[in-house]
């Protein structure tokens, strides 16, 4: 790694300030060709971590801008190696300047994440927390934000470094056991082992079932609002969102086109789309609208069915419970504030008495409890992001997902007492996909790929 690299760290576009970014050996004496005090001095004559008022000069000599500078030597810095950083005026023409000095005085263009991923490998942090940088950066909530901080201060390595030196711990004993049959050592039972197995497992299931909630923060729950027409899809929209978004109206089929909005309700980021009233119609609009919904149904992670609660359930209604069954769902029985008509007694003894609510938008009662039955849904036992170890990345559930299938199929093995080899090449696997979380135990391509997904100067 002996070039150096720059890079416009801040958003493009027009801000009071933005800052280059220099990393690499060259760092300083390429500040020092580029930078200059009032008084003539060089910024690396104030040392380090000072920041330095000063002007850029281009190759003329001409100033080019009036600018702070720092320079954080390696390897406490951010990547780990020198860094120079220039405050300049946050306009494209200042920065596009001072970047192409930057080049012009041997500093090569960064790739995207190309700062963190020296960071990675100059061991200033573990993959998991260099893919932490980027849920930083992209966080929606402030919850998101929060789980993307404990990730980045290593709160998911520790515990797969955890799982994963116990693990390693049975691989030792058994590997011993493989090679030296005849030395003395003491004998781990199959129980034992499937003991350990069975503790490693478990800390996987524990982290596996909070993935959804990671997706979710980082990703936005993706919920169709469906029922059909004039139930109260809509109001129950406009509602939730705290704005008149949707056309309401008495009159059957009034939504046509899918709406889709983005809001946060208590932290919990939703996609939440309204939808035209399933029902069969001869009018060709909104029968594109009925199919619409269907498609935007199949893709929903939550079905909210919306009912009349004033008016006994008819043949679309039944026909729409039927078609989310097996799928996450809740039922809204809306029009709380009349008299009810809808069996509530089958209703619940078909969905569970758990996932269905009572509510009238029209007096807001019972959407209290929705959002409480929306924030059980997201954050499952843990009851919110403030403890536990939540996993947020997808690429760390699919390696998770891996690692559980290993275990288990090394506990069929312990089962059926299958030599100790078998086992170990279980749990090797195991291992290794738990090793790839961190980066242990990753191949190249993989880190470039994550890095080439981050933006440009970070
Ligand atoms: N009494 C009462 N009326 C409601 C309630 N919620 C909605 N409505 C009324 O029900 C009618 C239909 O509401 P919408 O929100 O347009 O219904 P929708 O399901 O979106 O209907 P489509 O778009 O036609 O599929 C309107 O007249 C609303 O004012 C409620 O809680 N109580
Ligand atoms: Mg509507």
């Amino acid at each position: 790694m002996e070039d150096t690299i720059s890079a416009v760290a801040t958003a493009l576009g027009e801000g009071a300030v933005g800052i280059i970014r220099i990393s690499g050996p060259r760092s300083l004496e390429i500040a020092d060709k580029i930078f200059i005090t009032p008084k003539g001095r060089l910024l690396g004559s104030y040392g380090s971590r000072h920041m330095v008022y000063g002007n850029i000069k281009d190759i003329k000599e001409n100033i080019v801008d009036e600018v702070l500078g720092v320079f954080m030597p390696g390897p406490h810095s951010y990547t780990g190696e020198d860094v120079v950083e220039i405050q300049c005026h946050g306009g494209i023409q200042s920065l596009q300047t001072i970047l192409r000095l930057t080049f012009a005085m041997g500093a090569r263009p960064a790739e995207p994440g190309e700062f963190t991923k020296r960071a990675f490998l100059n061991g200033r942090m573990d993959l998991a927390q260099a893919e932490a940088v980027m849920n930083i950066i992209k966080a929606r909530s402030q919850e998101a934000l929060k789980l993307a901080l404990r990730q980045q201060k290593g709160q998911l390595s520790d515990e797969i470094r955890h799982i994963r030196g116990e693990l390693k711990d049975v691989i030792v004993h058994l590997e011993a056991i493989i090679d030296y049959p005849e030395e003395d050592i003491e004998e781990l039972t199959f129980k034992e082992v499937q003991d350990c197995i069975f503790i490693g497992l478990n800390a996987v299931n524990n982290l596996l079932a909070k993935a959804h909630t990671g997706k979710i923060m980082r990703e936005g729950l993706l919920t169709a609002i469906v029922g059909r027409p004039n139930v109260g899809k809509s109001s129950l929209l406009n509602c939730l969102l705290k704005e008149e978004r949707a056309i309401v109206s008495e009159v059957p089929g009034t939504t046509r086109d899918v709406i889709q909005e983005q809001m946060l309700i208590e932290g919990v980021p939703l996609i939440l789309t309204d939808t035209a009233g399933i029902h069969k119609t001869e009018d060709f609009v909104e029968s594109i609208g009925v199919e619409k919904t269907k498609a935007i149904l199949a893709d929903a992670e939550l079905a909210i069915v919306v009912l009349d609660g004033s008016e006994q359930l008819r043949m679309e209604d039944k026909e729409i419970l039927s078609s989310i069954e097996g799928r996450e769902h809740v039922i809204i029985v809306n029009k709380g504030d009349l008299p009810c008509l809808v069996d509530m007694k089958a209703l619940e003894a078909k969905f569970g008495p758990q996932n269905i609510l009572t509510l009238s938008v029209k007096t807001a009662q019972g959407v209290e409890e929705f959002v409480q039955w929306l924030k059980n849904f997201v954050y499952g036992a843990e009851g919110s992001v403030e403890k536990g170890v939540f996993v947020q990345n997808a690429r760390h559930e699919q390696l998770l997902l891996a690692t559980k299938k290993s275990l288990k199929d090394a506990l069929h093995a312990t089962e059926k007492q299958i030599p100790y080899d078998c086992i170990v090449i279980d749990l090797r696997n195991a291992i290794d996909n738990l090793g790839a979380i961190t980066g242990e135990t990753v191949q190249d391509e993989i880190i470039n790929e994550i890095f080439a997904r981050f933006c440009l100067g970070k």
